[in-house]
Parts: structure tokens; sequence; C-alpha cells
């Protein structure tokens, strides 16, 4: 069957190829079936009794062809500003996701919806910036932390939030739709870089630490760091404006929020208001800060804040001595912040120190009421090892870290290392594997709910080294996969990524719901196309025209394989010319694109979406554009040509 036949009939490829192979169980007979054994999703009914044994039941990283992953993981692509999706266990990338970067597959910083995005809500001073620089958006971003959207303490599949350390943004993602939807610039603060969603009642809150202290007001010093401060913002992760600040001291690191909604927290080095290495890991102790998030509300609903760049700023800092915050002294330098599943304790990585160090959630009313002191909120603080940097937990009561310095992963049990801290002779270090090197970051299979699993754990190493063939002096990073289901730790897999993942979110896969084709219903993304064609009297779904409205030029067309609705359009030299293609296929994977030749411009066009491109037409002469994703037997064919006469 064409592909022509399979739109008109609406019969998907996939259920297409089911149905062939229920046709060919007849003819070839069961035993080939059997023989190829190792398809157990049954789609065509045929193979679904042969095999009972998958991935599920044997806990094997191994996925079959055509076999699906149990886990979404969304990864971090550091400073390359995307979010990679990948399947788990098999470690299979499955997706970018274009969000702090410009991309050339799908158009991503240059079509004029992701503009919108990008730039719909920035500050005037970085508007005024890109103009001068001749920028269209930010070209570049730093992504560390993809954290999903909570309900009751569990992901609840909506949305997937980061952060950019390089130009001070939080986005988000839909996970219907796997895109960008809206980023927010966060003012008064450098280096956005740790970012949680409260877990409960809901997301809610999405928090965000400001890493690096600068003067926050006109009248703080530009010299003098004693007067530089950090400022952790919390935005409202539905509508994705800045609900508040808080001034605090110290420089922001990582952060997680409770399993109560009462109070989240930052992990803070360079207590010493230090400008270089040397001086930031000078004292003895840093601290976390613990942040009252309805004191906080409480706060700004009285009016106790300073309005700075538009935004209600409350004073958090330890000499306000306010009711907002709270310093809690721990080993220098602490680095990763976690909360365990069961809602009990924070753990902080020590980073320059060798432990960990355990909250427990419970005591902090009582610090807060001023009933204890800050350090009677500790309850263990194990020693594991080198270079601890980030926590993960099984759900089981055990936690595992990433020793960076020591190129490990260390399992060890929270209660026996709080009854170690209360002098009990007991180890909590269950077992350490090595991981190939460096590790960063850590998760494991639904580890940050209260539905932790146990089954799977990523460390991202930093350093790749020996561990793949050599591609010159710029390696890849190393995603390594270790099943935790068991007893012992055991190392299944080495999964070379590009840079540079910092984290990443392991959701079960039922949890995320994506449609396969986009909804005219639900034009979020290209809803100024919409509003234009209406102005326009043009029907976006059966265009074909080319309106002329002084020198701008709007070009309105369909693309449905293998023909554009406008194959040739005439503009002259000098004008600004708006493209817009609606892909109308209605079929799952269809997507087109439209390339412009010489013009620097490629766009997605997904099926039942609508794409747009606004440019100035300074070349003259015939220009091809054509689809450039693959779509049908004549796609070399769809395509057409601009005309620019001079
Ligand atoms: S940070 Cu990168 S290893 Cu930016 Cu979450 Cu810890
Ligand atoms: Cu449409 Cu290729």
């Amino acid at each position: 069957m064409s592909d022509d036949k399979l739109n008109q009939t609406g019969l998907s490829r996939r259920s297409f190829l089911g149905t062939a192979a229920v046709s060919g169980a007849g003819i070839a007979g069961a035993g080939l079936l059997g023989l190829a054994g190792c398809s157990n999703k049954s789609e065509g009914g045929a193979a679904s009794g042969t095999a009972g044994s998958s991935a599920a039941a044997d806990h094997s990283d191994y996925v079959g062809p055509g076999e699906l992953d149990q886990y979404y993981a969304f990864n971090s692509g550091g400073q390359s500003g995307e979010v990679r999706v990948l399947g788990v266990p098999s470690m299979r990338e499955l997706m970018r996701i274009p969000v702090f970067n410009m991309d050339s597959a799908t158009g991503w910083g240059r079509s004029n919806e992701s503009l919108n995005i990008l730039n719909g809500n920035i500050t005037p001073e970085t508007r005024k910036f890109l103009q001068d620089n001749h920028m269209r958006c930010m070209p570049n971003g730093d992504l560390h932390h993809p954290h999903m959207s909570f309900t009751d303490q569990t992901y609840d599949g909506r949305y997937v939030y980061v952060q950019d350390k390089a130009n001070n943004r939080v986005a988000r993602i839909r996970c219907d739709v796997m895109k960008t939807d809206k980023v927010v610039e966060i003012p008064n603060v450098s280096g956005v870089h740790g970012l949680r969603p409260q877990r409960y009642p809901k997301t809610g809150y999405v928090f965000a630490n400001g890493e690096h202290i600068i003067p926050i007001t006109k009248t703080d010093s530009q010299t003098d760091p004693k007067d530089w401060w950090a400022i952790y913002t919390a935005v409202d992760g539905e509508t994705m404006e800045i609900a508040w600040q808080v001034q605090v001291d110290g420089n922001l690191d990582n952060g997680d929020a409770d399993y109560q909604g009462k109070y989240s927290f930052s992990t803070c080095y360079n207590s010493e208001r230090a400008l270089d290495v040397q001086g930031a890991s000078g004292n003895e102790q840093d601290w976390v800060v613990v942040f009252n998030i309805a004191a906080i509300e409480e706060g700004i609903k009285k009016g106790d804040f300073k309005e700075i760049n538009g935004v209600k700023v409350v004073d958090g800092r330890a000499a306000a001595q306010s009711n907002y915050t709270r310093y809690i002294p721990v080993p220098n330098s602490p680095h990763g912040c976690n909360a365990s599943p069961d809602g009990n304790y924070i753990m902080l990585n020590g980073k320059l120190s060798p432990t960990v160090t355990v909250l427990d959630v419970h005591k902090l009313d009582d610090l807060f009421a001023g009933k204890i002191q800050p350090r009677d909120v500790v309850v263990a603080e194990p020693q594991l090892g080198l270079g601890p940097l980030h926590t993960a937990f099984d759900g089981r009561g055990n936690a595992y870290t990433t020793l960076f310095i020591d190129s490990q992963m260390v399992k060890w049990n929270i209660d026996k290392a709080i009854q170690a801290y209360k002098g009990e002779k007991v180890d909590p270090i269950i077992q350490k594997l090595d991981v190939h090197y460096q590790p960063g970051h850590n998760h494991t299979t639904m580890g940050e709910t209260k539905e932790a699993d146990g089954k799977w754990l990523v460390s991202l190493n930093k350093f790749s080294k020996d561990r793949f063939l050599n591609v010159g002096p710029l390696k890849p990073e190393n995603d390594q996969l270790i099943d935790i289901s068991g007893d012992e730790m055991r190392l299944v897999h080495d999964g070379p990524s590009f840079a540079e993942p910092h984290d990443m979110l392991l959701v079960a896969a039922s949890k995320v719901h994506p449609k396969q084709t986009w909804d005219r219903n639900d034009p979020w993304m290209w809803q100024a196309a919409v509003d234009q064609a209406k102005k326009d009297g043009v029907i976006l779904e059966r265009a074909a025209n080319v309106i002329r409205d002084g020198k701008k030029v709007r070009v309105y067309m369909t693309a449905v394989a293998p023909v554009f609705s406008v194959p040739q359009f005439e503009v002259n030299q000098g004008d600004e010319v708006t493209v817009y293609v609606t892909n109308m296929e209605t079929i799952e994977d269809l997507t087109h694109g439209f390339t412009l030749d010489n013009y620097g411009i490629a766009l997605e066009v997904g099926p039942q979406a609508t794409a747009s491109v606004t440019f100035t037409a300074s070349r003259p002469g015939v220009h091809w554009f054509y689809c450039q994703w693959f779509c049908h037997a004549l796609h070399m064919e769809m395509g057409g040509q601009m005309i620019v006469k001079a």
C-alpha cells in the first residue's frame, strides 16, 4: 500500500505493519513467529502468546527491535541548551527538544512561533541587547535541570521545567507535544542554576536558584562583594510568571522542595563572598537555606517586600532575621540537594566534604518557631567517600550517592546512617560500584516521587576517557545504566552523550501521554498565524494565497505529500515576506518541512501544525524551496520556487 493509500484509509503505518504480521502468520505458519520469538508487543495479535518474557519480566536492559521502553528519560543537554528524550532501559535517544538553542532541523530560534515563545517574556534590557547585537534570540543556553510537574507528590505528565544558567531563564516543555511552550527570563539574578517544582499539593511553584552574588539594586555597591546577594525565585508553574523572589546570602547552588508543600531548600557555597576558587572554599562550613513558603506568601500579602525590576522581593538575608528563611550550617561547599521519597529527609551532598548531611523535615516547624537550633535538624551525616555530589533513592530506604573524585556510586541505608549518627555501631554503606568516570548527577526511576520503584539508576558521568572509540580531543560524556532491582548494583550499559547532561528525570511511560498529531483546535503555538490569516480572509487549512500588503507579502500554503499548495510565488527585492505552511496530513509521523534556498530558513511542520517564518527578500533571483523532512516517495519533488525580482 502506498503512503497515499494509507493517508486515504487513515491506517497508520504501525497498524498496517500489525495487520501484515497477522496475514503473514497464516501463510508462513506459527513456527516462524516462534522463531522470531522476541516480539511481545502483540499489536497484530499473533505474537502475543509466544513471548511472555519482556524487559519487565526478566528485568533486562535489552529492548528488542519493535519493543518499547518502560521509562522516558528527560536528559539535560547542558550547554547544548536542549533536552533529549531517551528510552530506558535501552538508553536509546528518542527525540531532541530544542529549548534555549537554535536548531537547524526544526527551525527553533528562527520560526516565528519559536521566537514568540523564546522572546515572549524577556526583560526590556535583553530586548534592547538583542537589537543592538542583531540577534533574533539568545543563541545559547546552559540547561542543567529538567524536572516534571507534580500532582500529589508524583509526576503528572503535564510539563517538564528546565532552567538556563547562561541567560537566566526558566522554560517549560509541554509533554503532550514535547515542545517548549513558555520561556521566562528571571530578573535580578546571575546564573539560574538549581531548579525544582513544588511537589504538594501540586506544581504550583517552580523554584529557581540564582547562583552568583551580584549587586541587586542601584544602591548596592558595584565593586564590593560584601554588598552582593543571591536571589531565590518562585515561578508560577501554570502561568510561568514570576511569583516572588527572596534575597539571601551566599551563592545558591542546587535545591529541592519537600513532600509537604511547606518548605524548600537550597545549598549554598561561597559563604565567604569570595570572587575566586581559593576564597570560595575557605570556610569550614557553608549552609543550606530553608525557605518557609507560607511565611513568604504571608509577607508578600502584608506588603513586606521591595519591588525590584517589577518583581516582589522579600528580605531573607540572615541579618534580616525574618521568618522567611533559616540557615543551617553544613560542611564546606555542599552541592546536590535531594528529598527522599518517603517524604522525611533532605540530603545535602558534601562535595568538598566526604559526607552527606541528612535533615529531618519534621523538625523544621520547631526550627522556625525558635524552639531548636539549626544543627538540631540534622539526623545523620555519613562519611561516604570523596566528592559526594548528588543522591538518588530506591523507595526501599536506600540512597545512592555519586562520588565525583572516587568515580564511584555508593549505596547506603538511610536508617542505618541515622543510627550511626546517634552513636550506634552500624555501617550504613552497603556497596560501592565503580563508574566511568567522575559522576555528577544520578537519577533513579520515579526516584524523586512517592512512587520511587527502585528499578534503574542512571549515573551521568562527566568523563568517558577510554570507554568509547576515540573521537578526538572532545570526548562524549558517559551516561551509565545501573540495575538496582536486586541487593547489589549491577552496571549494564554505557551511553555516550554529547555536551553535557547534568541531570535526568526518569518517569514511567504510563505517566506521559504524547499526541500523535497536532490539534487544529489547540493552536497555542501558531495563534499569531491564525489571527493574521483571519485579517487576510485566509483559511489556513485550505490556503493557497499570496497577499500583498504594501512592502509586506504573506504567502499561505498547505503541505500534503508531495505538494505545497503554492508551487511558485513572486516578490520584489526588499519585500518583507512571511511564509505560512500548514501541514494537513492526518496520520502520525508525516512531518513536512519548508527549507528556502540561500535564505538560512528551515521549518518543521508537523502533521496538523502551522509554522511560519518572516524574512527580507534581499537576494534576487530564483530560490527553490523544498520539503526537507523525508515524507513520501516523491519527497525530492516536493518543492517550489520563490522568484525575487530585482
Ligand atoms: S549541577 Cu551539574 S553535576 Cu548544575 Cu545539577 Cu551537579
Ligand atoms: Cu514533505 Cu518531504
